[in-house]
């Protein structure tokens, strides 16, 4: 089973760093059913001044389909939004959160 152990191995350098801190388990889950796939990506939000500024793009994001959820950290500025990659994109995600007044970039 060596074969098998390398290319975890190759899997886990691939994903990077910010991933990293993924438990195992959660890694595991999301291949072993990829029909029902889901991406996680951060955005940087801007224009969030008060504690209704999160709920405003929470809104905006959670309405685009696709959208599984949406969390929304106003000390942050960002938002981090797990979707299905076969039904939407991050360029779509963040364009309905700078529809709503608050101009997204997915963080890299
Ligand atoms: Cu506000």
């Amino acid at each position: 089973m060596k074969r098998c152990i390398a290319i975890t191995s190759a899997a886990m350098l691939s994903l990077g760093a910010a991933i990293a801190m993924t438990p195992l388990s959660e890694v595991t889950a999301q291949s072993a059913t990829e029909k029902t796939q889901t991406d996680t990506v951060t955005f940087a939000i801007e224009n969030m001044t008060c504690a209704m500024c999160p709920i405003t793009v929470r809104k905006a994001m959670e309405g685009v389909i696709g959208v599984r959820s949406v969390k929304v950290d106003f000390e942050a500025r960002t938002a981090t939004v797990e979707f299905d990659p076969n039904a939407t994109s991050p360029a779509d995600i963040a364009a309905a959160s700078t529809n709503a007044g608050y101009p997204a970039q997915p963080e890299s």
